[in-house]
């Protein structure tokens, strides 16, 4: 049966989580607010806009609406430059064998990001062709925890919602999976991810054996 794999992006694919942390950190700086990595922690899956209001509520700041578009534009600027050095050897273990796996299976394949630049970082990493549909912060209203995202993926795949499994790194991203009534794979630490209805380190630990029985449940 033709079920729909939806991937998350940033932690699943790649990880560009380490540099929104520089980007992030040297913005925190600039306005003289500390920043640690496991602050960083806290904004995976979580939109550009969302992370700046918490990066200011823990620095106790508050700012004009024209100051945050300008700090929001600059943390961009600076985590772009780091996207633009990327290339296929940043996509994490495993990942594109396991994408084709799904793909000689004839499986819908379909991205599920948060980020604005996810487009970017798919064609950066050349692995943007084997999405059959591509949903981002650009396409939603409303961010993980919401199932906005994974519900567009699978009405673009064309595929019932409760056919569909989303492999995310986020305890956000693994809610909205869950709220969406799909399988969640969470890919990380399982004391994190709890909710996830599987965990795993990572797509290393993922075999065909799994990926056959999630294609004929
Ligand atoms: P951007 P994902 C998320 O991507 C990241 O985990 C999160 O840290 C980031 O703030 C968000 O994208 C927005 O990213 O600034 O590029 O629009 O994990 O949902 O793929
Ligand atoms: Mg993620």
């Amino acid at each position: 049966m033709k079920k729909g794999f939806i991937f998350d992006l940033d932690g699943v694919i790649v990880d560009t989580a380490k540099y929104h942390y520089l980007a992030w950190k040297k913005l925190a700086q600039s306005i003289d607010v500390h920043f640690s990595e496991a602050e960083n922690e806290q904004l995976k899956g979580v939109s550009r806009v969302k992370s700046l209001e918490k990066i200011l509520e823990w620095g106790n700041k508050t700012i004009s609406e024209s100051d945050f578009m300008k700090l929001m534009a600059l943390k961009n600027d600076d985590y772009l430059g780091y996207i633009n050095t990327m290339n296929e050897s940043e996509i994490l273990p495993d990942v594109l064998k396991v994408l084709k796996f799904l793909i000689e299976k004839e499986q819908g394949i379909a991205l599920g990001s948060a980020s604005k630049n996810a487009r970017t970082i798919l064609k950066k990493v050349n692995l943007f062709h084997h999405f059959e549909a591509i949903v981002d912060g650009n396409d939603v209203v409303k961010g993980k925890p919401n199932p906005e995202v994974f519900l567009s993926a699978a009405k673009a795949l064309n595929i019932n919602p409760e056919h569909c499994i989303v492999f995310e790194d986020s305890v956000a991203g693994i809610q909205a999976a869950n709220t969406a009534n799909m399988i969640s794979i969470g890919i990380g630490e399982s004391s994190v991810l709890q909710e996830a209805d599987f965990v795993f380190a990572d797509f290393t630990h993922i075999n065909s054996q799994f990926l056959n029985e999630l294609i004929n449940k």
